[in-house]
C-alpha cells in the first residue's frame, strides 16, 4: 500500500515538474533556433507569455499596410493558440502580453528589411524602418514560439518566448528560389504555398520560369495560341496548364503582401519549342513544330533574323511587364545550343532594348554576358563562372545560383528517387556549406546581389514531390542569403535545423530526413 502511494506521489511529482518546466518555457533567448540566424541576439533571462489578453498594437501614424502585417501575424497565431489576438489601430496603449509594431527612422542601419525585436516580460516591441522589416520580424516571432504554433487547430501551449533583444538585417538584397512551372505545371495554389515557405524563411524573391520547350504557362492576350495550344503539354504527356493574366496578377499580389517580388522568366531564344509549335509563322519554314514532352535541352531556337520574332517578343514582354511591379524581367538565354553565337548576341541585344522600353531591367542566365549588357543587368550564374566574370567586366551584377550547390532539383544522394544528378548530389550540408562571396575567386562580394536556388521540374509532378526537394535545403539557402558568412557554421546550423523538423512537419510538408541531422532530438 505504502509502496503504491509512494509510486503515485513520485509520478505526480514527475508530471508536475514536467508541466512546470513547460509552463516556464525556455528562458535563454540566445539559445533560439531561428533560421536564418539573426545578426545579434542578447538575452535577459526572463519570459514573455501570450495570453487571452494579448493583442497586436499598431502605432498610430503607421502606414496603412502595417495593419495588414498585424492581420497576417494574428492569422498565424490565432488558429493554434485559440487566444483570439486582435489588431488594434486606434491608439490604444499596449498592455501586458501585447505585441507592438512601430515604424521608425531613428535606426536607419536596419535598412529596407531589418528589424529590432525587444522582448520584455510585459511586451514585445517590433520596430523597423520599413513595413518589409516588420514582416521579416514577425517570422522571427513565429519561430520563437513552439513548432505547434504552425498548427491549424488549437494546441495546448503555453506560448512563451524568452526575453531579450534581437537586431537583425539581411546580408544580401536578393534571396530567393526559382520555380519551373513548365516541365510540370504547378497551379496558383501550389505557387502560393511555395511563397508561404519563402516568407517563413525571410526570402524576398520568387523567380517563375514560365516558358520552355514543353509548355507555355502564362496567358498572352495578343498571342492566344501560346496557351490554347502551347499550354496543354508537359513532360511525360500530362495535361499541362497555364496562368490566366488574372491568376498571375493574383500571385503577384499574394507575393507582394509577403514582401516578395516575382521575377517572370520567358526563356529565349532557346527553350522555345512550345511557342514554335503554337505559331507556324515563328518558324523560318512557316511550319509549326511538333509539341515536345521529353527532357532534352538545346534543340530549339527563335528565328533571330526575322522581324516577326521581335514583334512577338515585344508583345509578350509588354503584356507581362504591365502585370509585374518588380524591376526585373528574366529573358532566359541559357543553353541556346542551336542558335549561332552571332545570332544569339544580336538577339539578346535587341531583346534587352525591348525589355528596357517596357520599363524593366534585364536579368538572364549567365550566357547572356556574351552580349553587350545594359548597366543595370543582372547575370544569373548557374554554370560557367567565365560568363559571370564577362558580365562583371561589363559592369553587371551577379546573382549566385551555382548548379553544384544551389540546384534544388539535384538528388540529395544516389538513393534519392526524385531529382536529377547531372550537376551533383547535393546533401543538406553541401547545400549550406558555401559562401557566395568566395566560391569563385573573380566574383567578389561587391559584384553579388544575392542567392537564388532554382527548382527545375522535370522529375516532379506534384507539389508534395516539389516540397521533398525543397525541404530541408531551402532554410539553408535562406540563411546563406541573410546571415553574414562569418557567423555561419554547419555544425551549429544542423542543430537549429533539427529543431525545424517538427515545425516543417506541422506545416504539412513531407521533407527529406537527411541522416546528417538529428531530427528527433528536442531542439534548443
Ligand atoms: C539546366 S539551368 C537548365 C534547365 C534544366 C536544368 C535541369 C538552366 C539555366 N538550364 O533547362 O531544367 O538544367 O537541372
Amino acid at each position: 500500500m505504502n509502496k503504491l502511494y509512494l509510486t503515485v506521489v513520485t509520478i505526480a511529482i514527475g508530471l508536475f515538474s514536467c508541466q512546470s518546466d513547460r509552463a516556464t518555457g525556455p528562458t535563454d533567448l540566445a539559445k533560439n533556433s531561428i533560421i536564418p540566424k539573426p545578426v545579434s541576439v542578447t538575452s535577459t533571462g526572463g519570459t514573455f507569455k501570450l495570453t487571452a489578453k494579448s493583442d497586436i498594437i499598431v502605432m498610430p501614424g503607421s502606414p496603412e499596410e502595417v495593419a495588414g502585417i498585424g492581420n497576417f501575424l494574428a492569422g498565424k497565431l490565432n488558429p493554434s493558440t485559440g487566444l483570439g489576438l486582435g489588431v488594434i489601430t486606434d491608439g490604444g496603449k499596449p498592455g501586458k502580453g501585447d505585441i507592438q509594431f512601430a515604424i521608425s527612422d531613428t535606426d536607419p542601419g536596419l535598412g529596407e528589411e531589418g528589424y529590432e525585436l525587444i522582448i520584455t516580460e510585459k511586451l514585445i516591441t517590433l520596430t523597423a524602418v520599413k513595413p518589409a522589416g516588420l514582416f521579416r520580424g514577425i517570422q522571427t516571432i513565429r519561430q520563437l514560439l513552439p513548432p505547434e504554433i504552425e498548427s491549424d487547430t488549437v494546441q495546448p501551449g503555453p506560448w512563451i518566448i524568452p526575453t531579450g533583444t534581437i537586431r537583425d538585417w539581411p546580408e544580401y538584397g536578393h534571396r530567393g528560389e526559382m520555380l519551373d512551372v513548365v516541365r510540370h505545371f504547378f497551379g496558383p495554389e501550389d505557387v502560393k504555398r511555395f511563397i508561404d515557405h519563402l516568407a517563413l524563411y525571410k526570402m524576398n524573391v520568387l523567380h517563375l520560369h514560365l516558358s520552355d520547350d514543353q509548355g507555355w504557362r502564362i496567358e498572352i492576350k495578343s498571342w492566344p495560341n501560346l496557351t490554347a495550344h502551347g499550354g496543354k503539354t508537359e513532360v511525360g504527356g500530362g495535361e499541362g496548364g497555364f496562368f490566366t493574366q488574372e491568376e498571375y496578377s493574383d500571385i503577384v499580389q499574394y507575393a507582394a503582401e509577403r514582401y516578395i517580388t516575382i521575377i517572370p522568366e520567358i526563356d529565349m531564344p532557346g527553350h522555345t519549342n512550345a511557342a514554335l509549335s503554337s505559331y507556324p509563322e515563328l518558324n523560318p519554314d512557316g511550319k509549326a513544330k511538333e509539341p515536345y514532352t521529353g527532357i532534352n535541352v538545346g534543340f530549339s531556337s527563335l528565328d533571330t533574323r526575322s522581324e516577326i520574332t521581335y514583334k512577338f517578343v515585344d508583345d509578350v514582354v509588354r503584356e507581362i511587364a504591365a502585370l509585374t511591379p518588380g524591376q526585373y524581367f528574366h529573358i532566359g538565354g541559357d543553353e541556346s545550343h542551336s542558335t549561332k553565337i552571332d545570332d544569339y548576341i544580336y538577339f539578346v541585344n535587341r531583346v534587352q532594348d525591348i525589355v528596357e522600353s517596357h520599363g524593366k531591367s534585364v536579368t538572364g542566365w549567365d550566357e547572356i554576358a556574351h552580349a553587350t549588357l545594359k548597366p543595370d543587368a543582372v547575370v544569373q550564374y548557374w554554370a560557367r563562372a567565365a560568363n559571370a566574370v564577362m558580365g562583371i567586366n561589363q559592369g553587371a551584377k551577379v546573382l549566385m545560383s551555382p548548379c553544384k550547390y544551389a540546384y534544388t532539383d539535384m538528388k540529395y544522394d544516389s538513393t534519392t528517387v526524385l531529382g536529377l544528378s547531372w550537376a551533383a548530389y547535393i546533401e543538406v550540408d553541401d547545400a549550406y556549406n558555401w559562401d557566395p562571396a568566395t566560391l569563385v575567386p573573380e566574383i567578389g562580394r561587391e559584384n553579388i546581389v544575392g542567392v537564388q536556388a532554382p527548382l527545375w521540374a522535370e522529375t516532379i509532378s506534384t507539389f508534395r514531390e516539389a516540397e521533398f526537394l525543397i525541404f530541408p535545403r531551402l532554410p539553408g539557402y535562406a540563411e546563406i542569403g541573410w546571415t553574414p558568412a562569418g557567423m555561419r557554421s554547419w555544425d551549429e546550423y544542423r542543430v537549429r535545423l533539427a529543431a525545424h523538423g517538427k515545425r516543417i512537419e506541422t506545416l504539412g510538408i513531407g521533407f527529406y530526413r537527411s541522416p546528417l541531422v538529428e531530427w528527433d532530438q528536442p531542439g534548443v
